[in-house]
């Protein structure tokens, strides 16, 4: 029934406005890559009638039934010539749940398909589910890997906060239809598992994050790397950190890995997310690492510091102080489009490229691990400048 309802029509045109608004290339931008103004993809960009129950006999004030509170976290895919993401959509119950979004250019115009994903449960069900990084494995299928947390059924009595992290599997041909597999078997818990493109010495390889609790990694923590046989029984049964943890940088507390790599002529280029903290909380920024072609848990380069961290507005919102990024796309140009949400609320855009990433990661000093370093790096940089001042 067509409805006539004029506070609906008033939402459906804002809603269009905010859609179709075209983004714009930030000034000054570092020439590693470009931000963009406006996110790419929030709350608000949730269709209206999966929020609003349209019928004015039923919903004479135009209430909004079922808020929206956050879309952030989004894994990414080029498909059937579209920029895809598979966004994390958070309800106001502090569900989250799937849901994919595409746009004609990757930079705006993002467009949720009709419905949220019907993401299968496994025989113990998920109370939540998060974070997809999406693979299109060498094997012909697109994984999705997500963390699927559950209540601690250790925790004390009074205790509602304890839970259990650990990394959910699914597959699908088409991103509408999806197959659950069972869970990564792992000794601990896990967040931020991520499935490497290729078959590596025949294997599926993971990245993982093996953690002793929900929160902190504890004694455990870095990116792990796993060979796995057969991913419709995935389990951990040895794990090798290739990526630490390590005192005084931006990756001291925790770090995990964001998408899956992207291969280049010079290796695989990383792209993780580092957490130290401070005063304020947490604070979560994100790194560039490159690995070996051959040997793709062999690190070659890692600049120092961190290559993109909360500006601006992204430091403001639900878990402020965070940048976080599970998904990016290459495209066929070597144009790079690096999707990271802030502060656990909203999607943003950054726009590089292979070569500059490459660049980037292998021109940039390595951390010294030192204030004096630090210096010393700055003074070679000063006399290699002299000829130019
Ligand atoms: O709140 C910041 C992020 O915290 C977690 O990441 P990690 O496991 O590395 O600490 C995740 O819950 C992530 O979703 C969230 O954005």
């Amino acid at each position: 029934m067509k409805n006539d309802n004029s506070a609906f029509e008033i939402l459906k045109q804002q809603h269009e406005a905010l859609l179709a608004r075209k983004n714009e290339k930030e000034p000054f931008g570092n020439g590693i890559y470009d931000r963009y103004r406006y996110p790419v993809v929030t709350a608000q960009h949730v269709p209206l009638h999966w929020r609003y129950d349209l019928n004015p006999a039923t919903n004479p004030y135009m209430m909004e039934r079922i808020g929206v509170n956050a879309a952030f976290n989004a894994g990414a895919i080029k498909w059937e010539g579209k920029y895809v993401l598979v966004v994390r959509v958070e309800g106001a119950d502090r569900k989250s749940f799937f849901a994919v979004a595409e746009s004609p250019n990757g930079v705006d115009n993002f467009r949720f398909w009709d419905e949220p994903v019907t993401l299968p449960e496994t025989d113990d069900p998920d109370t939540n589910v998060y974070d997809m990084r999406l693979t299109r494995h060498e094997d012909g299928w697109i994984y999705g890997l997500f963390c699927s947390e559950r209540k601690d059924p250790a925790a004390p009595a009074g205790d509602l906060s304890s839970a259990v992290a650990a990394a959910g599997i699914v597959r699908t041909k088409d991103l509408k239809t999806w197959e659950r597999l069972p869970d990564l078997r792992s000794a601990s818990q896990q967040r931020n598992v991520v499935l490497h493109p290729e078959f590596v010495n025949g294997k599926y390889a993971l990245y993982t994050r093996p953690q002793d609790g929900f929160i902190d990694t504890g004694r455990g923590g870095g990116i792990g790397w796993a060979l796995v046989d057969d991913m419709t029984h995935a389990e951990v049964k040895q794990e090798t950190i290739i990526n630490f943890r390590q005192y005084h940088t931006i990756k001291e507390l925790k770090n995990g890995e964001g998408p899956h790599p992207i291969k280049t002529s010079k290796g695989w280029l990383h792209l993780a997310h580092g957490v130290r903290g401070c005063a304020a909380g947490l604070r979560y920024v994100l790194y560039l690492y490159l690995t070996d072609l051959e040997h793709p848990e062999r690190l070659i380069a890692e600049p120092a510091g961190y290559f993109l961290a909360p500006q601006g507005e992204e430091r403001v919102g639900d878990v402020s102080n965070v940048v976080f990024s599970n998904g990016w796309i290459a495209d066929d140009d070597g144009t790079v489009y690096i999707y990271y949400a802030s502060s656990d609320t909203r999607m943003h855009v950054a726009v590089s490229s292979v070569d500059r990433l490459l660049d980037y990661c292998l021109n940039t000093p390595a951390d010294g691990y030192r204030s004096a370093c630090s210096v010393a790096a700055i003074k070679q940089l000063i006399e290699q400048n002299r000829p130019f001042l």
